[in-house]
C-alpha cells in the first residue's frame, strides 16, 4: 500500500504510540532519562517504522499534527514518571525542523510543561545536523528561547550529516549524540575508535555533553567509559519500550 494511504488511516484511527529508551550516566551508572520515540502500529496495515514514515509525514505536513500529539503524550507520560518516583528523569524529544519552522514548537512545549508543572530543565530537544541548516535563523531563535528556560539542545546522529563544526558554535548546542554507526565499530574498527575518541575529546574541550547511541555490547560500553563519554544509550542498557514496561523496570520501590 501507499505510505500516503497508510499514514492518513493511521492519523484518523490513532495508530501511534510512544516508547521510551533509557539513557544511563557513565559516571554514576544511574538512569538519567529516556529518549521518546514514536511508533506506528496500523490496525489495518501493520507496523511501519519511523525511519520510513517520518520523512513522509514531514513532506505531507502531517508532522505538525502528529508532532503535537507526540509532545502531549510524551509530557503526560513524563508527568506520570515523575509522580511515581523518577523525580530527576529527563526526556529527549525528537523534533523535526518543520515543527520549528511552521509549528511554534517552543510555546507548545512550554504550555505543556506549565500544565504538568514540570521544570523545563527536564527536557532535551534532539535535532539532526542536517535539520539545522534548513532554516538557520529561525532555528537559532527557537534554541535561544529554549535555552532561556533551561531546555538543553542535543545534536542527533552526530557525524553523519553534512553540517560543519562551525554550527556547534553558531547554534549554541549543549550535547552531541554520537551516531550509532561509529559506536558499532568502536571495538573492531580502528577508524571508528579514533573518530569516537576525537569527537569525545573535542566535545570535552568545547564543554559539550556526549551521548553514545546504539550500544549493544559490554566492551563498547567499557571503551566509551574510558574515553570519558557522559551518557550511554542502546539495546545493552534497554530497548525502547512502553511507559508501563519502563516504570516496572526502573522504579525501585
Ligand atoms: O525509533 P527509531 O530508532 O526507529 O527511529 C528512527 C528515526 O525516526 C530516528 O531518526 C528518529 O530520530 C526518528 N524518530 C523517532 N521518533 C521520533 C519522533 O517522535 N519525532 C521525530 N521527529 N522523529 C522521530
Ligand atoms: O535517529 P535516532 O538516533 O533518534 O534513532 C534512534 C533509533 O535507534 C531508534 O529507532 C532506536 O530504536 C534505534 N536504536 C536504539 N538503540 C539501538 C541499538 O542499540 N542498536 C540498534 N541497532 N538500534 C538502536
Ligand atoms: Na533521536
Ligand atoms: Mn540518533
Amino acid at each position: 500500500h501507499e505510505l500516503e494511504q497508510i499514514m492518513t488511516h493511521a492519523m484518523k484511527n490513532h495508530c501511534f504510540n510512544m516508547v521510551y529508551q533509557p539513557l544511563v550516566s557513565l559516571t554514576s551508572g544511574q538512569l538519567v532519562g529516556f529518549e521518546s520515540l514514536v511508533r506506528c502500529e496500523s490496525s489495518r496495515y501493520g507496523a511501519v517504522g519511523p525511519d520510513e514514515f517520518i520523512p513522509h509525514v514531514e513532506q505531507s505536513g502531517m508532522i505538525l499534527d502528529l508532532g503535537d500529539w507526540i509532545f502531549k503524550q510524551t509530557l503526560s507520560d513524563l508527568s506520570e514518571m515523575r509522580k511515581i518516583g523518577m523525580d530527576d528523569i529527563t526526556i529527549s524529544l525528537n523534533i523535526s525542523p518543520i515543527q520549528i519552522i511552521e509549528g511554534n514548537v517552543f510555546s507548545k512545549v512550554m504550555t505543556l510543561l506549565d500544565k504538568y508543572q514540570i521544570d523545563p530543565a527536564a527536557i532535551k530537544v534532539e535535532l539532526t545536523e542536517t535539520a539545522l541548516i534548513k532554516s538557520p535563523q529561525r532555528i537559532a531563535k527557537t534554541f535561544e528561547h529554549f535555552h532561556k528556560e533551561g531546555v538543553k539542545i542535543w545534536l542527533d546522529d552526530f557525524g553523519t550529516g553534512y553540517a560543519s563544526l562551525g554550527l556547534l558554535r553558531q547554534f549554541n548546542i549543549d550535547g552531541l549524540k554520537i551516531d550509532r554507526s561509529f559506536i558499532s565499530g568502536i571495538t573492531t574498527n580502528n577508524e571508528d575508535f579514533t573518530l569516537c575518541s576525537a569527537i569525545i575529546a573535542m566535545a570535552q574541550r568545547l564543554g559539550l555533553e556526549t551521548i553514545a547511541e546504539g550500544i549493544e555490547h559490554r566492551e563498547q560500553l567499557q571503551i566509551l567509559e574510558q574515553l570519558g563519554c557522559d551518557v550511554a544509550q542502546g539495546y545493552l542498557l534497554g530497548r525502547p519500550s512502553s511507559l508501563a514496561n519502563n516504570t516496572a523496570t526502573w522504579v525501585k520501590m
